[in-house]
């Protein structure tokens, strides 16, 4: 039984979110330049299965018929990621009119069928000379992306009024330059807190661009969200060993934007790595206060304990492949496999820990937020009759779109909800091993395939209330939609 929660009020945006990278494909069309994504997939050895995002779901191509297929299902915002080096080959050269004028075409279809359009300018796909000449440790690369955003929001300010700077700093910064488990594939420790830094200031430079510009526009830095519970929380060791998790992967970059600092203990716990010497005078300046609402992506809990030489134990953090640590500095801590039932990511299922994260970030970063990302990747299959009755995927979206309305319940500023993902589509480096799409993808022959999760969610958007679990897709027993 669903809880009786009051239903969304109006305004609030149910859509679902993709990535440049994990779906368009065309990687060499229209002048497009190659990213760091494109450098790791043709790496041998670097991605499952040796798969790449050459062709992926071919949506530079389909974007009619997907956001058709939005519209169909109700969705009321669609998040999506511009690809900096179909726009900017070569991140700091001219511009690419071929490159504005795909997300053009597409910010067309979505305003025919009045989808809102929450655009984010950094979902990962670097491009390449700029990593040549030293990637996000690189001081200069946060000015390169100021430059890219400043002319981007020139070009599409008057049709796009929410802007998110980049995703998951964390994931940038951490597993593409200390594991190495994401381009552009280095383990340098002390380097990739350099990156989070000039991430961080990226960020503040482009937020200000972007208001200069546009100053009416929302702007969002998306956060993936780190929830450490300590395995004994009687045990001051694992009790410390939560708090180093915590302030290396969520307070490094909600400080800074609140209070204009980074935390006292992430410096300390940090100090045989850096002295912290690239935080200029005034950087922090330009990022506190830089941000209308933060996003946040979440996905499950981790449970840790302090256990030197424990870390990098099979199963541990959920991210794979890469030989450094996700957490330099803080290799005591080791990540226990979490309890309860587990997506085919190895991710736990833990919509409470959802809910808290949502009062936690409610309570300590004091801006509205909006759920950027919700999701979970199950083996799919194609039924006998043709469809794909992902009743593991509905109940997770059910619960954790239950967490989300009780927070608003409970006083948070919540003004909507992402599903992760709209398709099937490449997920890094795990290729297509991994689906998260409320719609099947065969990447054989590319046909979608709305999932039960898809009637399920357009059940719920039609209603303004949360579903129940067992909702009939539309149809019955009926062929599913697809194309
Ligand atoms: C997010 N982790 O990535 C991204 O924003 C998406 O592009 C991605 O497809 C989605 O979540 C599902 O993975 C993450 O290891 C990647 O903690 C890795 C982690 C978290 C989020």
């Amino acid at each position: 039984m669903t809880p009786v929660l009051p239903p969304f009020p109006d305004g609030f945006l149910f859509g679902a979110a993709t990535a440049s990278y994990q779906i368009e494909g065309a990687v060499a069309e229209d002048g497009r330049g190659p990213s760091i994504w494109d450098t790791r997939a043709h790496t041998p050895g670097m991605i499952r299965d040796g798969d790449t995002g050459d062709i992926t779901d071919d949506h530079y191509h389909r974007y009619t018929d997907d956001v058709a297929t939005m519209a169909e299902m109700g969705l009321t915002a669609y998040r999506f990621s511009m690809a900096w080096p179909r726009i900017q080959p070569t991140g700091s050269g001219p511009f690419n009119e071929a490159g504005f004028a795909f997300y053009h075409r597409l910010l067309d279809e979505l305003e025919k069928h009045g989808i809102e359009p929450l655009v984010t300018l950094y979902h990962w796909d670097l491009p390449q000379p700029l990593e040549d000449a030293g990637g996000w440790p690189n001081r200069d690369t946060a000015y390169a992306f100021e430059a890219y955003a400043r002319r981007t929001v020139e070009e599409f300010g008057d049709r796009v009024s929410h802007w998110t700077t980049l995703n998951e700093p964390w994931c940038t910064a951490f597993l593409g330059y200390s594991q190495g488990s994401h381009a552009p594939s280095r383990t340098e420790p002390a380097a990739s807190l350099a990156a989070a830094h000039h991430l961080n200031l990226a960020h503040g430079l482009a937020s200000h661009a972007i208001k200069e510009v546009a100053p009416a526009a929302t702007v969002s830095l998306v956060l993936n969200t780190h929830i450490p519970r300590p395995w004994d929380p009687s045990n001051p060791a694992d009790v410390d060993a939560s708090r180093r998790i915590d302030a290396l992967a969520n307070r490094i970059f909600m400080d800074p934007l609140v209070s204009g600092t980074y935390p006292d203990d992430l410096v300390e716990d940090t100090r045989e790595l850096t002295d912290w010497s690239f935080v200029r005078d005034g950087d922090l300046d330009i990022v506190r206060g830089s941000v209308d609402l933060i996003g946040v992506n979440y996905y499950s809990s981790h449970v840790v304990r302090f256990n030197p030489g424990g870390q990098g134990l099979p199963g541990a953090d959920g991210h794979v492949g890469g030989a450094g640590t996700a957490f330099p500095g803080s290799e005591m801590v080791e990540f226990l496999q979490p309890h309860g039932p587990v997506t085919t990511m190895g991710w736990n299922q833990d919509a409470s820990a959802f809910h808290g994260h949502l009062l936690r970030m409610h309570r300590d970063m004091g801006l509205p937020l909006m759920v950027t990302e919700n999701g979970a990747a199950f083996d799919d299959v194609v039924s006998s009759d043709g469809r794909v009755h992902d009743a593991d995927r509905v109940t997770y979206l059910h619960d954790h779109l239950t967490a989300a309305r009780q927070a608003m319940e409970d006083g948070v500023d919540l003004r909507g909800y992402m599903v992760w993902s709209l398709l099937d589509n490449f997920e890094w480096a795990h290729g297509y091993s991994q689906r998260f799409g409320l719609l099947r993808v065969d990447f054989d022959t590319l046909r979608r395939v709305w999932k039960d999760s898809a009637y399920w969610y357009q059940e719920t958007i039609r209603t303004r209330r949360i579903a129940e679990i067992d909702t009939v897709p539309e149809g019955g027993t009926t062929p599913p939609t697809s194309y």
